[in-house]
């Protein structure tokens, strides 16, 4: 096993190779990427639809002087084999292992750092202007997936890449999928474009056909009009992107190395941007990612022979109490409408979405537009529910300004994967969130502390009619019973856990580890009050002040970056006040690059765990 495989050292070794071995090199490579996926988590099912793909780029371009550049990057694992990462691969995504995206400081190689969707055109671009216009020569290739081709920015990109001419190698990844079934009007362009293959056979066996018959009727004639319809998309594929000036070749059977490699020969050869539409299938060469490439986008660690995952918990994720709240709620109110930009799965919302096909919205990658379509939805008397993950709402920073909190318009977010998140490093921290929304107007920022509190805080936004936001964590909750009934917190009302005479002061995810340290300080005789905060956004600003006014120290704690933050908005509130004479410590996040790792490695270097917040409030005390 690993025969060929283990000679590779770099893309250099496979250009010896013929089409046989490129091809039994593919059967080691997704062997490899099972074995280690299965015991390490990751983007299963993406990664196996690409290694033809991957190998004939690397056959073809002299990388990394020719440059490749990856949509989202969570398709790069057989980019890291081939490109002298093979050993290592057994510690992706672990601490301080193996990135699972490209990653500018692991290798030459990987020339742009990725995590979020629809960048790769624009940064390809970017690297081919400068190129022609430092008068270099080298290849740029940026491969993009189908789902990413649903992101505003990647059609951004090709209207200056039309425009500009410059020479550049798109290679769109056609799977049919995003995370789930690809949805919208280009996707469906793209499958007619594929369709053309079909038409083709039918064309011939049409053709035959009409030999065969001498009468020519009416059905004959219907008959040779479509034949003439599917001659012209035969003869003219892809006339869209030409159309915008970018060449279009294909569709190119993704699986196939020698119509690959031709493909990308007479790609290399063209004066000006052309785009290679390549058919693949998700989850290739493993029957369980292939029969449910959406369960295995994203695996966690499962059993290679049955693809059963591994460590069930009993739990319920945040995702799937938010999910089953939304349903609850709809069913009582008809205006409750829910929107997610391609990750139905991700976010709970597939039993919304099947209970409600009619008022629920995939919108595909297009975090913006997600945003400002909940916007016309509320004008129009829907109740929208938006739900991102936090680090991908960054994207709609400006729509969550422009169009809903400064018209004040009714739009509730909910927040997953806001925190710490485990895997997938830097790109996919949720801990910006508290201080890009804070600071909107009429925007009212909350957080529960476990997955009960969550149900009754989706109720209570939708009663607020101000723009809320909802930020949650990933993963399970703590196994708390959900309420059957769910009721209305009142605007800024914060809950008082613990009784003590100094004030720790917590927001959703840090209020359990707060009062456990809390308890562990009583014994060290630090006596600490505990208060869920629910709001970051209005304070509980009567019960912070009474504190403020008995109290010598204040202690803010967040699983988010403290500058801007929520500890910073209790600061604020003392300083508006001036009078206090107190000690104040924010705990939270520094701003820094999160390395990969497990939640709980990621807390306990940044002392956010039972045990940090048990240290530091000693520290500060004393
Ligand atoms: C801005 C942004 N939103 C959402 C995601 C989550 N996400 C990761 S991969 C993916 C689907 C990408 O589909 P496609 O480009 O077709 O690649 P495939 O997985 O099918 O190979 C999504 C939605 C993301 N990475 N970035």
């Amino acid at each position: 096993m690993n025969e060929i495989l283990k000679r590779i050292e770099s893309p250099q070794d496979l250009k010896q190779l013929s089409v046989k071995d490129l091809s039994h090199l593919a059967k080691e490579i997704r062997s490899l990427i099972i074995n280690v996926v299965s015991n390490t988590g990751g983007h299963l099912s993406p990664n196996l639809g690409v290694v033809e793909l991957t190998l004939a780029l690397h056959y073809v371009f002299d990388a990394p002087r020719d440059k490749i550049v990856w949509d989202v990057g969570h398709q790069c694992y057989p980019h890291k084999i081939i490109t002298g990462r093979r050993e290592e691969f057994s510690s992706l995504r672990q601490h301080q292992g193996l990135c699972g995206f490209p990653c500018r400081e692991e290798s030459e190689y990987d020339v742009y750092n990725t995590g979020h969707a629809s960048t790769a055109l624009s940064a390809a671009l970017g690297m081919a202007v400068a190129r022609d216009k430092k008068n270099e020569d080298y290849h740029v290739v940026s491969v993009v997936g189908d789902g990413s081709l649903t992101g505003g920015m990647a059609w951004e990109a090709l209207n200056q890449i039309g425009h500009l001419r410059d020479r550049l190698i798109i290679v769109l990844n056609y799977n049919e999928m995003s995370i789930s079934q690809n949805v919208g009007a280009i996707s469906k362009y793209l499958s007619y474009l594929v369709s053309g293959q079909h038409y083709l056979k039918m064309k011939d066996h049409v053709k035959s056909v009409l030999k065969i018959v001498p009468a020519v009727g009416k059905p004959m004639i219907k008959v040779a009009r479509a034949v003439e319809e599917a001659a012209q998309k035969i003869f003219f594929p892809g006339l869209f992107f030409e159309r915008l000036g970018v060449k279009y070749m294909g569709p190119v059977q993704g699986h196939s190395l020698r119509s690959l490699i031709e493909v990308f020969k007479k790609a290399k050869t063209y004066d000006g941007p052309v785009l290679i539409h390549c058919v693949t299938q998700k989850g290739k060469g493993y029957s369980p990612a292939k029969s449910n490439p959406e369960r295995f986008h994203s695996a966690s660690p499962f059993d290679v022979r049955t693809g059963e995952s591994l460590g069930k918990d009993e739990k319920p994720t945040f995702s799937s109490v938010f999910g089953q709240a939304a349903v609850k709620i709809a069913k009582e109110d008809e205006n409750v409408v829910a929107i997610t930009a391609a990750m139905p799965d991700g976010t709970g919302l597939k039993p919304f979405a099947s209970q409600f096909p009619e008022r629920f919205f995939d919108v595909g990658i297009a975090e913006q537009h997600a945003v400002e379509f909940a916007a016309g939805l509320a004008i129009g008397g829907f109740k929208p529910v938006v739900a991102i993950y936090s680090t991908f709402l960054q994207r709609a920073y400006d729509q969550l300004h422009h169009d809903v909190c400064l018209m004040d318009i009714p739009v509730v977010f909910a927040l997953d994967r806001a925190g710490i998140v485990p895997d997938d490093g830097p790109t996919h921290q949720g801990i910006n969130d508290i201080v890009y929304l804070r600071h909107l107007p009429n925007m009212i920022v909350m957080a529960p502390k476990e997955e009960n509190e969550l149900q009754h805080m989706l109720k209570s936004a939708l009663s607020y009619t101000h723009p809320v936001a909802i930020r949650f964590p990933k993963g399970k909750g703590l196994g708390i019973p959900l309420d059957e009934e769910l009721k209305e917190i009142p605007l800024g009302q914060s809950e008082l856990l613990k009784e003590g005479k100094h004030l720790l002061i917590a927001f959703g995810s840090m209020v359990y580890p707060a009062l456990e340290a809390a308890r562990r300080l009583d014994k060290e005789g630090i006596s600490m009050a505990v208060v869920n905060a629910r709001f970051a956004k209005p304070l509980d600003e009567k019960m912070i002040l009474s504190f403020a006014h008995r109290k010598r120290i204040i202690i803010t704690a967040e699983e988010g970056v403290t500058a801007g933050g929520f500890g910073s908005a209790v600061r604020e509130l003392l300083d508006r006040e001036k009078k206090f004479n107190i000690r104040f410590k924010r705990i939270g996040l520094p701003l820094e690059i999160y390395p990969v790792g497990k939640i709980e490695q990621i807390k306990k270097k940044y002392l956010l765990d039972e045990e940090g917040l048990f240290q530091q409030i000693k520290d500060f005390y004393k």
